[in-house]
């Protein structure tokens, strides 16, 4: 399947790891829009939050238990935004669903 963020799963490309188990794989962002941005990712293929069923969401709990010792270990004690972006109008780039997790500064109100 020609998913980046698969083959970044499967080592076949780099990218600085800050944490792996046999489900997910957290990862440094290539282009952080924070002073700390980093990725939380499945390691299976799953498009995006719109393609979360009764069969798979079990992933989603387990994703942000390891986002909040992440935040924690990270120094990100004063607060951190986690987001995903879906499908065009969301502006999702990667179809491989991610959390985004912005830290380390204050950032901005604005959402969107
Ligand atoms: P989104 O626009 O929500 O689909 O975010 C995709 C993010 O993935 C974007 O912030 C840049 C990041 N990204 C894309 N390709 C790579 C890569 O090869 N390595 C790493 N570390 N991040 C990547």
């Amino acid at each position: 399947m020609d998913c980046i963020f698969c083959k970044i799963i499967a080592g076949d490309i780099p990218s600085r790891k800050l944490y792996e188990d046999d489900r997910v794989l957290a990862f440094y962002d290539i282009s952080p829009m924070a002073k700390t941005h980093f990725l939380v990712v499945p390691k299976q293929h799953i498009a995006s939050a719109q393609e979360i069923t009764p069969d798979n969401s079990g992933i989603i709990a387990h994703i942000f238990e390891v986002i909040a010792r992440l935040a924690a270990e990270r120094g990100l004690a004063d607060g951190y935004r986690v987001v995903t972006n879906v499908g065009d109008n969301g502006c999702q780039s990667v179809k491989h669903l991610h959390f985004h997790v912005l830290g380390g500064e204050k950032l901005s109100e604005k959402l969107a």
